[in-house]
């Protein structure tokens, strides 16, 4: 059997955590089976997670989508693997763990979707699950995705600009921002009805744009990922992506799009104003109060002691197609 190598306790991530089995993880930890012994309930949970008996989560069924590849969209990047994409997720209606998601999502029913457009717009509609699949041609786009947690991955999304979307429903001279709304269902998220689970925001989420940002071809509206439509836990049916900016922007599973006048209320900005801006661009140089963003940590296919650290990109790298929307801007001050 190979030998694990013993991390030091500085270099255990979370995500050294996440995709450990137990077993490999007190191994590596130096930790033999008398170890065990001192388990608290503290680490209790902790190492139950890793037994390996733990059944797959259940999980909607996922159906293969259709789409074209502009070449444009394809860069030459290494992709973070789909297990760990729709297994590693940030969606606090159903935990706060990274895996309380892909265990829990499954009790959210997607079959009766609807998204409304309204608020400042000539055409205000409504689009039904049929709608939000075929009405849009759909695109497959890899993207750089970076939580403002510093860690990254590369994902292949498919989806439709939003831009399009934006054009049917007509703004008004008056829109200046785009407002997003997650589905409010606390029978169906129970971090929405617990402070416990859902760890103290406000719910439902929200996030919004300003309305060029919105308007900004790299923008989409998401409605798969690897080729199939997206699992609950990544925000099924339908969710935002903006690569350029930290992922909390990414507003997942969203029922109301309204066109403002005013800026609209964000869900991480209402709960911690002086860490989560509005605007959360992606930036090297503007540290968050508690860690520095000058370099994440890109989550690929390595296990144990393969973490790959790599400086943070401005912009996330998408400095070319949207570092004009900020020219003259302050960007501490508006991070
Ligand atoms: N409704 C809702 N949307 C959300 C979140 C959330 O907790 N609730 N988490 C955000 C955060 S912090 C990130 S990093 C991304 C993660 O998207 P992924 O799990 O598909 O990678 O979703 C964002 N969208
Ligand atoms: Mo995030």
């Amino acid at each position: 059997m190979k030998k694990l190598p013993k991390i030091p306790a500085s270099q255990i991530t979370d995500e050294t955590l996440f995709f450990m089995k137990r077993r490999q993880l007190l191994k590596a930890l130096g930790i033999g089976a008398a170890g065990l012994t001192v388990a608290t309930t503290a680490n209790a949970g902790l190492f139950s997670w890793f037994d390996d008996d733990t059944p797959t989560p259940p999980m909607t069924p996922r159906k293969p989508l259709t789409f074209i590849q502009p070449e444009e969209f394809q860069p030459s990047l290494t992709l973070t693997p789909e297990d760990k994409v729709i297994g590693y997720n940030n969606f606090y209606e159903f935990g706060l763990g990274k895996s309380d998601p892909a265990e829990n999502a499954h009790t959210l029913v997607t079959d009766e979707w609807t998204v409304t457009i309204d608020g400042e717009v000539n055409r205000p509609l409504t689009l039904n699950l049929d709608d939000i699949n075929t009405k849009f041609p759909l695109e497959e786009r890899i993207y750089r995705m970076r939580c403002v947690e510093a860690w990254s991955m590369v994902i292949p999304w498919v989806g439709f600009p939003l831009a399009k979307l934006l054009a049917l429903v007509e703004p008004t001279s008056k829109a200046k921002y785009v407002a997003f709304e997650t589905r409010y269902a606390p029978e169906q998220m129970p971090g929405q009805k617990s402070r416990y689970i859902g760890g103290g925001l406000s719910y439902p989420y929200v996030e919004g744009l300003r309305l060029d940002e919105a308007m900004n071809p790299l923008t989409l509206l998401a409605t798969g990922v690897y080729g199939k439509t997206l699992p609950n836990q990544n925000g099924a049916p339908i969710r935002l992506v903006v690569p350029w900016k930290y992922g909390f922007k990414g507003i997942k599973s969203i029922v109301k799009i309204r066109l403002t006048e005013q800026m609209p209320d964000t869900t991480w900005n209402l709960s911690a104003p002086s860490e989560y801006g509005f605007f959360a661009n992606v930036n090297p140089d503007v540290s968050h109060p508690r860690w520095s963003q000058a370099t994440e940590r890109f989550i690929g296919a390595g296990g144990l002691g393969q973490v790959t650290r790599q400086p943070t990109l401005l912009f996330n790298g998408y400095g070319e197609q949207v570092a004009s929307l900020y020219q003259g801007m302050d960007l501490r001050r508006y991070y």
